[in-house]
């Protein structure tokens, strides 16, 4: 029996110690499946609406009004229905809900029980979550893009951009690349260590230490890839996500990076995107995320135009997971990957034509973790079901991010020689 007996939502806490939504799902025949979904700090304007209680409790991040929409509006209709058919009931929440964004129930308590439904199946099924997913041919290890200095809005790091990450292009397995990575995240420590700075890290388990801004980092990681005796750009390269969207105020790009002595700079668009070519030509940087701000159209156009064949351009804020919006960008030549977060759009039928949509359009898409996040690993399998040739899932440390990883090993493991490491093929 695959029907549904009970739906039932709880709120527990993320990464940061804000509260979120679980959702279990038990059948008639007590087949059981849990999931839980993060949260943003720098979110995209058009994100599906995530619903918080905005009242006293955790300073107004309680999501008690999420969970009471799944136990007292969604579960009633879904009591029954089988959860073998995870479109139907992905269409079941979109009518429930009825809105444009998800504004009546939050996209937080669709989505919980969207992924819970297709965890149940699977172990229902006894399949493992990626092989219910993705069926016969899933066979790729994504290349990790591993976090390793946190700035912009996840850290208080004095660093304008958000995330550094190193990408193991020449892995021979996954388990190598996580290898690669945990080498240059400990000697890029020594040499912060060296410098009498802070080890300590910022939300996706980077660090997050006094650099004098931008370039300091990236000499800094670039230092770590040689001691580490990797060769920068053939076997490792090194991707930034610029979350442009929280520096562009009045026109300008604002790099506050504050050391010693406060230190503001404002950029035009055009010294923004030059500034960014610049960087490309001297550090192995292989992709930038949300190089421009998500409502820049014409900064994201000139800067596809001056460097979109050189490196991986992806789309985060800019697209937030969306059909539509991938599809203006598409037509107008914006970027070349899209950033995919299950929790911008809302359910996982939906999260999967956005995928769909980039892979008919050769844009790469990278599967995302958020900063707040918890120990769910839903997103590894999701990679794996579909092919996807890139993670982003933070650091090699802190458990909601190793979880991530700890999954793909596991994956790994099982399907032996019948798989293969994803690399680096540019495809632009
Ligand atoms: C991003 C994400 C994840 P947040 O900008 O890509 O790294 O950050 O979840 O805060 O939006
Ligand atoms: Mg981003």
């Amino acid at each position: 029996m695959s029907k549904i007996k009970n739906v039932i939502a709880r709120q527990i806490l993320d990464s940061r110690g804000n509260p979120t939504i679980e959702v279990d799902i038990i059948t008639y025949s007590n087949s059981f499946g849990r999931a839980s979904v993060p949260s943003g700090a720098s979110k995209g304007e058009n994100e599906a609406f995530e619903l918080r209680d905005n009242e006293h409790l955790f300073f107004g991040k309680g999501v008690i009004k999420a969970v009471n929409n799944v136990n007292n509006i969604i579960a009633p209709e879904l009591i029954g229905k089988s959860i073998l058919d995870q479109t139907i009931i992905d269409n079941i929440l979109l009518n429930i809900d009825g809105t444009k964004n998800k504004t009546r129930l939050g996209a937080n308590a669709i989505l919980a029980v969207s992924l819970a439904i297709a965890r149940t199946a699977s172990n229902k099924l006894n399949i493992p979550l990626y092989k219910y997913l993705g069926g016969v041919h899933t066979n790729i290890l994504p290349t990790p893009l591993i976090n390793i200095v946190n700035g912009g809005v996840h850290s208080n790091a004095p660093i304008a951009f958000q995330e550094f990450m190193i990408v193991p292009m020449k892995a021979k397995k996954f388990s190598e690349s996580i290898h690669m990575g945990h080498k240059v995240f400990y000697e890029l420590k020594n040499l912060v260590q060296d410098r009498g700075l802070s080890t300590s890290v910022g939300d996706e388990g980077g660090f997050s230490p006094n650099f004098n801004g931008i370039e300091d980092t990236l000499d800094n990681i670039l230092e770590a890839i040689h001691i580490s005796n990797y060769e920068p750009y053939d076997e490792i390269g090194i991707a930034i996500d610029c979350a442009a969207s929280e520096l562009y105020k009045n026109n300008k790009y604002i790099y506050s990076e504050f050391k010693e002595k406060e230190k503001i700079q404002k950029k035009s668009r055009e010294e923004h995107i030059h500034y960014l070519s610049y960087l490309i030509k001297k550090y192995p940087i292989i992709s930038i995320e949300d190089g421009m701000d998500q409502n820049d159209w014409k900064g994201w156009k000139m800067m596809t135009d001056k460097i979109g064949d050189q490196v991986q351009l992806v789309g985060d804020d800019l697209f937030v997971t969306q059909v539509e919006i991938l599809n203006k960008g598409i037509e107008n030549n914006i970027a070349n990957s899209i950033l995919i977060k299950p929790n911008q759009v809302g359910t996982l039928k939906e999260t999967i034509e956005t995928i769909y949509l980039a892979r008919k359009n050769k844009y790469n898409s990278i599967i995302s973790h958020r900063s707040g996040d918890t120990e769910d690993s839903f997103i590894a399998d999701l990679c794996v079901a579909f092919n996807i040739e890139q993670i982003k899932t933070g650091s090699i440390c802190r458990s909601e991010r190793t979880s991530k990883y700890n999954q793909l090993l596991r994956i790994e493991e099982i399907l032996g020689n019948n798989s293969y490491y994803a690399g680096w093929i540019k495809k632009f």
